[in-house]
C-alpha cells in the first residue's frame, strides 16, 4: 500500500491550481537548496519478498527505497544479500574506473580533442552492480551513461576511446555520435540518440528469447525524463502481457537536460510506482548503494529467468555532472545542489564499507588510483596516435556507403560514383 510517510520534495500531492498547471523545479540558481524532505527510511524498514512474489501483494516497494548500507557505510536488512568480497572490490574499481576514464574524456573535449561527451558522475553504481549482478551473456539495451557496464564487462579503454574520437579503429567507423557505443562482442547493443527507443526493442528481444525457450535476458536502461516518452509506456504493456525475461531499469537522476523530473510526473508519484498499473513488479532502489542496486538487480533477474517475467526498478540517485559538453547547469539549478544531495556517492560508500570489513584499505585505494593513472594515459596517448578530431586519422570516406544495405541501393551506388569511387 501507499506509504503515506514519503514527504519528499519530489513526491506528493500537487495541490489545487487553477489553470494549466507547469512544474517548476523546487530550486533555482540562487536559491539555497534543500534536500532535507527526501524520504529515506532506515536500512531496517526494506522487506524483502521472495522473487516469486505477486505484484500486487509488493506495491510498498514501488513507494519505498530499498536500502543495504546506512549512513555509517554499515550494511543490513533484508536485502542484505551474501555478495563475495572478490564480487564487491570487482564493485569498487570498476566504478573508480569509469569515472577516472569519464574525467579523462571531458578534459579530451576541453581541449578540443572530441566533439562531444557524456559523464555519469554518481551514477556508476547503477551500471556497475547491475552489470554485476547479472550475466555477461544477458543482452543490454543501454542509454549513454552506461559506460560502466562496458567497463565492468571488459572491454578495453582504447576502443571506447577511439570511438569517441571518430578515428580509424572506431569500430562504429565515425558514424556515431561519440559515446554512442555498440559492442556486439560484449551483448551491449547500439546505443540511440533517441530516447527511451532502446526500453521496447529490450522487450521485443525478451519476447523473442522467451519464445526459443533460452536462458538469457535482457535489460534495459532509460533516464527520468525519458519515461514521458511513448516507447517507455508500449515496453511496460508489451513486458506486462508477454511475460519476457526482460529487467527495465529507470535511472532517476532527477534532471533531464535543464528539465527537473517534475516534467515528466516526477511529482505526483514515484517513477517505480508507473510498474503498478500495468501489474508488474516494481522496485525503488537507492541507487548510490552499491549493495542495494546488486541485490535488487539479482532479484529480478532470478525472477526473470525463473519465468515470472519483468520487472521495473527505479534507481533514485542524482546527476552530478552537467547533462553533457553541451550543457551549463549554472543557469537552471543552484550551485551546490550536489553538495546537499542526501544519498551520497557510491563510490565513497561502497569503499567505507569495504575498509570496515577488511576487505579494503586506503593505501590500496591510493595505489589503485596511480595505477588507472598511468593505464588511462597510455591507452589515451596510443588511441589519439590512431586519430583526433582536430587531426590524424579518420574512417575511410568510402566506409560511409557500407554496411547498412546487404546491396547497396542504386542511389548510393551513384553517389559513390559521384565522389569517384
Ligand atoms: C526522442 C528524443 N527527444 C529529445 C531528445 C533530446 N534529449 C537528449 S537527452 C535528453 C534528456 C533525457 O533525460 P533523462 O531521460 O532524464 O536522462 P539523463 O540524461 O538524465 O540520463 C533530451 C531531452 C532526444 N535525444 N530524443
Ligand atoms: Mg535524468
Amino acid at each position: 500500500m501507499h506509504n503515506k510517510t514519503i514527504n519528499d520534495t519530489h513526491i506528493g500531492d500537487i495541490g489545487q491550481h487553477q489553470g494549466l498547471y507547469v512544474p517548476e523545479p523546487p530550486y533555482r540558481p540562487g536559491e539555497v537548496n534543500d534536500f532535507s524532505h527526501v524520504y529515506i527510511p532506515p536500512v531496517s524498514a526494506s522487506k524483502m519478498p521472495p522473487f516469486t512474489a505477486k505484484p500486487n501483494d509488493i506495491t510498498d516497494l514501488a513507494y519505498g527505497l530499498i536500502r543495504v548500507l546506512d549512513e555509517d557505510a554499515n550494511a543490513g536488512g533484508e536485502w542484505h544479500i551474501n555478495i563475495e568480497d572478490d564480487i564487491l572490490i570487482k564493485g569498487l574499481k570498476d566504478m573508480l574506473l569509469t569515472r577516472m576514464f569519464d574525467e579523462r574524456m571531458q578534459l579530451m573535449h576541453r581541449v578540443g580533442k572530441i566533439s562531444f561527451y557524456m559523464k555519469c558522475t554518481g551514477e556508476e553504481a547503477i551500471s556497475v552492480a547491475h552489470s554485476l549482478a547479472i550475466d555477461d551473456e544477458d543482452m543490454v539495451f543501454p542509454s549513454y551513461r552506461n559506460q560502466g557496464i562496458l567497463i565492468s564487462r571488459g572491454q578495453r579503454l582504447i576502443d571506447l576511446m577511439c570511438q569517441c574520437l571518430s578515428n580509424v579503429k572506431d569500430n562504429c567507423k565515425g558514424r556515431q555520435l561519440p559515446i554512442m557505443y555498440s559492442f556486439k562482442n560484449l551483448n551491449f547493443f547500439s546505443i540511440s540518440g533517441n530516447l527511451a527507443t532502446q526500453f521496447s526493442q529490450a522487450v521485443g528481444w525478451a519476447m523473442a528469447e522467451a519464445r526459443k525457450r533460452g536462458n538469457r535476458l535482457a535489460t534495459s536502461f532509460v533516464g527520468d525524463g525519458s519515461t514521458a516518452e511513448l516507447d517507455f509506456h508500449s515496453a511496460l504493456n508489451f513486458a506486462a502481457t508477454y511475460n519476457p525475461p526482460v529487467i527495465l531499469n529507470i535511472v532517476n537522476n532527477q534532471w533531464a537536460i535543464s528539465s527537473s523530473q517534475r516534467i515528466a510526473g516526477g511529482e505526483r508519484t514515484t517513477f517505480a510506482a508507473r510498474g503498478i498499473g500495468f501489474g508488474l513488479p516494481s522496485l525503488r532502489v537507492d541507487g548510490n548503494d552499491f549493495l542495494a542496486v546488486y541485490a535488487a538487480s539479482k532479484w529480478a533477474a532470478d525472477r526473470a529467468r525463473s519465468g515470472y517475467g519483468a520487472t521495473l526498478i527505479e534507481f533514485f540517485t542524482y546527476r552530478v555532472a552537467p547533462h553533457s559538453t553541451s550543457d551549463d547547469p549554472s543557469a537552471y539549478r543552484p550551485a551546490d545542489e550536489e553538495k546537499t544531495w542526501p544519498l551520497g556517492d557510491p563510490i565513497e560508500r561502497l569503499k567505507a564499507h569495504l575498509i570496515k570489513t577488511g576487505a579494503w584499505s586506503e593505501v590500496l585505494h591510493k595505489a589503485l588510483i596511480e595505477d588507472y593513472t598511468a593505464m588511462i594515459k597510455s591507452q589515451y596517448k596510443e588511441a589519439e596516435s590512431y586519430g583526433t578530431l582536430k587531426g590524424g586519422g579518420r574512417p575511410d570516406v568510402t566506409t560511409m556507403f557500407e554496411d547498412v544495405f546487404e546491396e547497396m541501393t542504386p542511389n548510393l551506388v551513384r553517389q559513390r560514383q559521384e565522389l569517384g569511387l
